[in-house]
């Protein structure tokens, strides 16, 4: 199949899980097209049946906003035109739905029909979809989809709540290709971290007020009470600031690295003994995933879909949200008994692989198919 793939091309979550897949469909045999402004962040473009077009939006002093959605649109028409794409695969709602559904009508105008599959991905339903001013506009791009997928059943359920569906949603996971995690976690060298007695725990966001990275750092304040331990915070973001001025005032500042941005995430939860993700709203956790992959426990909030991937209990612990000393509690139990631990790193590990991407894969290829074969 000829795929164009539309997604966002920074860190977060969709844009990584668009990348993961359309490069996964591409050693598949599948010629895909990357449709965005940048190129995303983790994608190789040095690889067979991989394409990359990036959309140039022209500044013109009359616009205050500049039109990205128009530009989008004309990219998705010109590039479907010159390579006989067949399907499009959006990610994220907005404002990817909507130009793709007006790429689909230009393309009807000049004779060929864009199958769309719209993959909605959390935010675009919870934080930014659901406001006033773009909800009659998700609304409708949800509605005129062809093909609708959400990435847990948390999604669905909200979407369906918020917003008025006459469309079906699937619900097809994210996923993690586990061929890049070994079963022997033996190489991971955490001396250059820490000190042989300390505990590693991580958080990796991009620090915006939904991950409540102020309780990341609370968390850990309890927990180095009773444990020695180090706290690992990668990513960059708006609330990094005032978390870091907190962390100074309570003398933290030794024992709390901030890396910021980083490429090197699975070398650093290889060696990290408890992922922190304690996110006010998240449609799946994929960072929780990612952490697991590395045989790594969380300790989560409950809300949205964390709970189908952190199974409470076994792979870590759900709390509720803002809830920092039942999260600290639960970090210090996992962390002070070794084969405790270690009963908690083999859990998450074993869940993770129900995520494989080989087996979520398929579902998306049966999507297109059915949609290619009824369009
Ligand atoms: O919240 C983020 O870190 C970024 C955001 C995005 O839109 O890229 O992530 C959302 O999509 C990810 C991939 O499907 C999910 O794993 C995240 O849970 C989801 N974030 C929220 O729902 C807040």
């Amino acid at each position: 199949m000829k795929i164009a793939i539309v997604c966002y091309p920074t860190y977060g979550g969709s844009g990584v899980v668009a990348t993961m897949l359309g490069t996964a469909l591409a050693q598949r045999g599948h010629e895909i097209h990357f449709v965005t402004y940048k190129q995303p962040v983790r994608l190789e473009l040095l690889a067979k049946n991989i394409y990359f077009h990036e959309v140039n939006v022209e500044e013109y002093p009359l616009f205050h906003y500049q039109p990205y959605d128009l530009a989008l649109s004309s990219k998705l028409v010109n590039v479907v035109q010159e390579h006989d794409v067949e399907l499009l695969h959006v990610h994220y709602a907005i404002p990817h739905a909507y130009a793709g559904y007006m790429a689909q009508q230009m393309l009807k105008d000049l004779g060929r029909q864009l199958p769309m599959v719209t993959t909605l991905h959390g935010t675009d339903i919870t934080l930014v979809g659901n406001h006033p001013v773009y909800k009659p506009s998700v609304t409708f791009s949800i509605n005129n989809s062809d093909v609708v997928t959400s990435v847990s059943d948390s999604l669905k359920r909200d979407t369906l709540e918020l917003f008025d569906i006459t469309k079906h949603i699937d619900v097809v996971p994210n996923f993690i290709d586990m061929s890049n995690y070994k079963t022997e976690f033996t190489d991971c060298d955490r001396t250059v971290m820490a000190f042989p007695e300390e505990r590693i725990i991580t958080h990796v966001s991009n620090m915006r007020p939904v991950k409540r990275i102020m309780d990341v750092v609370k968390i850990f304040e309890k927990i180095q009470e009773k444990i020695p331990a180090i706290l690992i915070m990668v990513g960059d973001g708006p609330e990094r600031f005032e978390a870091e001025e907190y962390a100074k005032s309570k003398k933290l500042q030794l024992q709390i690295k901030w890396v910021g941005n980083s490429t090197e995430i699975d070398r650093i939860l290889c060696f990290t003994d408890l992922f922190l993700l304690p996110s006010e709203k998240e449609s799946f956790g994929l960072a929780a995933l990612e952490a697991m992959a590395n045989k790594t426990p969380v300790i989560s909030s409950n809300t949205g879909g964390l709970p189908e991937v952190n199974e409470n209990g076994v792979t870590g612990y759900t709390s509720k949200v803002g809830d920092v000393e039942e999260m600290a509690q639960k970090a210090i139990h996992i962390l002070e008994d070794d084969t405790r631990l270690l009963e908690f790193k083999n859990n998450a590990f074993a869940k993770a692989k129900e995520f494989d991407i080989q087996l979520i894969i398929p579902q998306y290829e049966k999507l297109y198919q059915n949609v290619l074969s009824t369009a």
